[in-house]
């Protein structure tokens, strides 16, 4: 799916509101792994599965990205905790 599938889907699925589009386009970029502007159905699961499991590191380096995608939008630097 492009981008413009992609943010349907997370709006419509994840409930997501209409303000948070931007933050969705950025994890369509994290979730398009090979760059070629879509997501297929390895790389959305495999998104996916960053969120609900794997390894700690993958975890780490997978959250790490959505604070640098938060921190970019936001402007502002945002609490870290562990
Ligand atoms: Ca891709």
């Amino acid at each position: 799916m492009n981008k413009k599938q992609f943010r349907q889907f997370m709006m419509e699925e994840f409930k997501c509101p209409p303000d948070t589009a931007h933050v969705v386009n950025r994890i369509f970029d994290i979730f398009d792994t090979n760059g070629d502007g879509a997501v297929d159905w390895q790389e959305l699961f495999a998104g996916i599965s960053q969120f609900l499991g794997g390894d700690l590191d993958s975890k780490a380096a997978f959250y790490f990205s959505l604070y640098v995608i938060l921190y970019s939008v936001c402007k502002r630097r945002l609490p870290l905790r562990c």
